[in-house]
């Protein structure tokens, strides 16, 4: 018999009663649930037993039939998470908890019989649940993560299509380190060593030499930072865009927040729902513009509030981008806000400086309830300047050369930025760590599963 998803029975059950039609009640529904043993009480006279499949939870509901009853002994083999197929006819009853219908099963098949015993339960900790990972995947909580990844996804390249956006899937192998050396992770390559891609920073650059006007990619991003933080992973998803032909930083930072905008509406539609009940979190689509900061007036800001850590002159450490964040919140009652213009000494050597100051960049970084999720630039794209603030950073231009090479043939102005997918979903469903943001984490301790 053909499955039937466990969320469609509540209209098959108000059929049955007359509910839907107002009619006299049709004959009760046959239908097959494909799924797994969520709970099982088995009593002396009856069998309840609850199955789950992505859509929902249904009660099974079986009085025993005694010596020779196939359904009875089927259920009373049955351990949690055994994968089953159970075909009954679904009956509406207000006292059944879950939804007021039942299955009165006719036939059970166990597909899969799980081991008694399960690994993790409800109360295992981080660790132990990733160990299991593919067990605690069957937690609808984690199941809305993986749903809403996708359309977090979706609305990126929705509205990257609407604005004329090409999607680039960039190498992840390298012969150079793609940015600075140190968090670099190194592979054997036959004879030699190659990289993993630190960012696809050089490719999408290399696009917008190559005469593409604006860029986007959501690939992997290696790190190889020995970080045992909640907002660090070694491997994470990296959301890239590189636009041509800007006159200014400014024209990016808008672009993200209409792809932010546009993700927060779609996620609200689609699974706002979903997200209170299972998460207890209201998503909220954010009012445009966001609000900006510059860096120094965020530093003065928060140092009138008292802050002012050891060794952090011109840039922000994790406590200070919370307080900001909070101080934001207070005046703009919104949870973003851009932080612009960083000081070229905490900023890479391909950001470009302004015309008016030149120990300041025109690049940001965007929080979200105090989380850094993005960094982005204008980049300087003009070959001389280049080479010289690289060499003014200390770096040998030797390793640089197949990037520079891409300033010297007429490349225009252009800008972009990186932003985490793990941290988005992380701020936006209320997770408290990286970890449970993705399929599957990758840090220093953890290559498995
Ligand atoms: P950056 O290094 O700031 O910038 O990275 C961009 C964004 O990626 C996320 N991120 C991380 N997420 C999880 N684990 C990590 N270890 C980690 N490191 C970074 C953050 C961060 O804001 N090439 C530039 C971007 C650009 O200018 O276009 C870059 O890679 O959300």
């Amino acid at each position: 018999m053909a499955r039937t998803l466990i969320r469609e029975l509540a209209r098959l059950a108000g059929a049955q009663t007359g509910v839907r039609t107002g009619a006299a009640a049709d004959p009760a529904e046959t239908v097959t649930v494909h799924g797994w043993i969520n709970a099982l009480r088995l009593q002396s006279r009856m069998q309840f037993v609850v199955v789950r499949d992505h859509t929902g939870l249904v009660q099974v509901t079986h009085r025993r039939g005694g010596d020779g009853d196939p359904v009875e002994a089927a259920l009373e083999r049955l351990t949690p998470e055994s994968a089953v197929k159970i075909t009954g006819t679904v009956v509406a009853n207000p006292i059944v908890k879950l939804g007021g219908l039942e299955i009165r099963p006719e036939r059970v098949e166990i597909v899969a019989l799980a081991e008694a015993g399960l690994p993790i339960d409800e109360h295992s900790g981080p660790e132990h649940r990733l160990d299991w990972r593919f067990l605690d995947l069957r937690r609808p909580e984690r199941q809305l993560v993986l749903a809403v990844q996708t359309t977090v996804e979706q609305a990126m390249r929705e509205v990257a299509a609407e604005e004329g956006f090409t999607e680039l899937h960039s190498p992840k192998l390298m012969g150079a380190p793609s940015e600075s050396g140190a968090e670099v992770f190194r592979v054997g390559y036959f004879d030699r060593t190659a990289y993993l891609a630190q960012s696809p920073q050089f490719y999408k650059q290399l696009a917008i030499a190559g005469g593409i006007d604006r860029v986007f990619e959501i690939g992997p991003v290696f790190r190889a930072e020995p970080s045992y933080t909640s907002r660090h992973a070694t491997e994470f998803t990296g959301v890239d865009v590189e636009i041509a032909w800007i006159e200014d930083v400014e024209e990016v930072m808008a672009f993200e927040e209409r792809m932010l905008h546009r993700v927060l509406s779609r996620v609200t539609e689609r699974h706002g729902e979903a997200i209170r009940e299972l998460l207890g979190v209201e998503p909220v689509v954010p009012a445009l513009p966001f609000p900006r900061v510059t860096m120094a007036e965020a530093l003065a800001r928060l140092r009138a509030t008292g802050w002012d850590p050891e060794g952090v002159a011109e840039d922000l450490d994790p406590e200070g981008e919370r307080r900001l964040a909070a101080l934001v919140a207070e005046e703009h009652g919104h949870a973003f806000v851009f932080v612009t213009d960083f000081p070229a000494s905490v900023r890479p050597f391909y950001h470009h400086r302004r015309a008016a100051d030149p120990s300041v960049t025109a690049s940001f970084d965007l929080l979200w309830q105090g989380l850094e999720i993005t960094t982005g630039a204008q980049r300087e794209h003009r070959y001389e300047v280049l080479r010289a603030q690289a060499t003014e950073k200390g770096m040998a231009l030797e390793p640089l050369a197949s990037y520079l090479d891409c300033f010297r043939y007429g490349t225009p102005p252009h800008g972009g930025f990186g932003l985490g997918l793990g941290r988005v979903l992380m701020v936006l469903l209320g997770l408290g760590s990286i970890r449970d943001a993705g399929f599957l984490f990758r840090g220093p301790n953890r290559l498995t599963p």
